[in-house]
């Protein structure tokens, strides 16, 4: 199956709630759309490359420049059978995982659409549902939490967690605790805090979290490792993975317990596939973890999410914690037991909404082979 066009698009879809983590507020979501026409079938791929250079180097116009210099060309008039090809033709090019993996996800979602399988079923998947939690953002005070917190769980969600920086840390997650002493939660710091915060990260263990997510700098599997021995909440990594073989290191040094794994930190399905057989090999369980995606990056976070190691619930949530509308369709919606169904229908199982893409489109290129 020939790739012969490939459209980008930025869009911008207000969110229906500001997301404020250890690195700043995200009021609306700015992010790359693309499309991957192969001769009868189109895939769809999202970048999650945020505005800014705060979660990762990445950003909005850094893939922009990636995909539409050294990305694309790699792909158009190329023939494509199977994502290891997607994989190979852009293994020269180093880092920029999220444009990697926007441009992989669309070419895989046109492969299963092609071979009429769900993506899920193409990546392995075993599931027919997923385990749903949720990620809140940092909230004005102890108390604001826990109210959003109990909105959640009466929404049916699974599994809490919370974000956490210096100053909204052990008394925000210690509020939460009290009033919800046996739901699963767990606190992600995005990287906010150094070894020398290892006192104050320690009085969490009296809370009984599931994990900290990436307590320390991306960089640093290294500390990581100490930091681990010297708390006994276990730690999950999430910015630090970046590759099957962080994770293998991160594993076998006592990094971490537990791998976050997304596509877009680790290039693309393919290494993340891979990602989830190096922890599943060594017991250690992986979720996967969500960039506040639209229903195309959701689609195939569930897809993911669906292979047999994902044993914990993750941060795919439903659609309607995101936006008003979304740019594709159906919405993922809750179940009533907390989850959400694995898509049966060709590639990711959502359509995209045409109108609504065009409202939304801030920017368009197009690239033919
Ligand atoms: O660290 O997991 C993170 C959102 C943007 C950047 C980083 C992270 C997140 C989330 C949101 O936690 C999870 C979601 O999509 O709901
Ligand atoms: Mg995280």
């Amino acid at each position: 199956m020939r790739v012969e066009r490939v459209e980008l698009r930025t869009i911008e879809l207000p969110l229906l709630r500001p997301f404020e983590t250890s690195f700043g507020v995200e009021r609306v979501k700015r992010c790359i759309i693309v499309r991957a026409d192969c001769e009868w079938v189109s895939g769809w791929g999202e970048c999650v490359a945020m505005d800014g250079p705060w979660y990762s180097e990445e950003t909005v116009g850094t893939a922009w420049l990636m995909l539409t210099e050294f990305m694309v060309p790699e792909v158009l008039g190329r023939d494509l059978s199977c994502g290891e090809d997607v994989h190979r033709l852009l293994r020269r090019v180093r880092g920029n995982h999220m444009a990697k993996a926007a441009l992989e996800s669309a070419c895989m979602d046109a492969i299963a659409r092609s071979r009429e399988v769900p993506l899920a079923r193409l990546l392995g998947g075993t599931r027919t549902e997923i385990e749903c939690g949720v990620s809140i953002g940092i909230q004005p005070t102890p108390e604001a939490l826990v109210e959003t917190v109990a909105r959640e769980l009466e929404a049916g969600y699974r599994r809490i967690k919370v974000k956490i920086k210096p100053g909204a840390d052990v008394e925000y997650v210690r509020a939460v605790r009290r009033r919800f002493p046996d739901v699963p939660l767990m606190a992600d710091a995005n990287s906010a805090y150094s070894l020398e915060d290892a006192e104050r990260l320690a009085a969490l263990d009296e809370l009984d979290l599931a994990m900290i997510e990436q307590p320390l700098a991306p960089d640093d599997i290294l500390d990581h490792s100490v930091l681990a021995r010297r708390i006994r909440t276990p730690v999950c990594l999430d910015e630090s993975i970046r590759s099957p073989e962080d994770a293998r290191k991160a594993l076998d040094i006592g990094a971490c317990e537990i791998v976050n794994v997304k596509s877009g930190r680790l290039g693309g399905l393919v290494p993340s596939v891979r990602t989830h057989e190096v922890c599943r090999e060594r017991g250690a369980p992986v979720w996967c973890g969500g960039m506040l995606e639209t229903n195309v990056g959701r689609a195939h976070n569930v897809a993911l999410a669906s292979l047999p190691g994902f044993t914990l619930p993750g941060d795919v949530s439903a659609s309607d914690r995101y936006f008003e509308q979304d740019i594709a369709l159906p919405n993922f919606e809750l179940t009533d037991h907390g989850t959400i169904g694995v898509r049966e229908s060709p590639g990711i199982g959502v359509e995209v909404d045409e109108q609504r893409l065009e409202e939304v489109t801030r920017l368009r290129e197009e690239l033919r082979a």
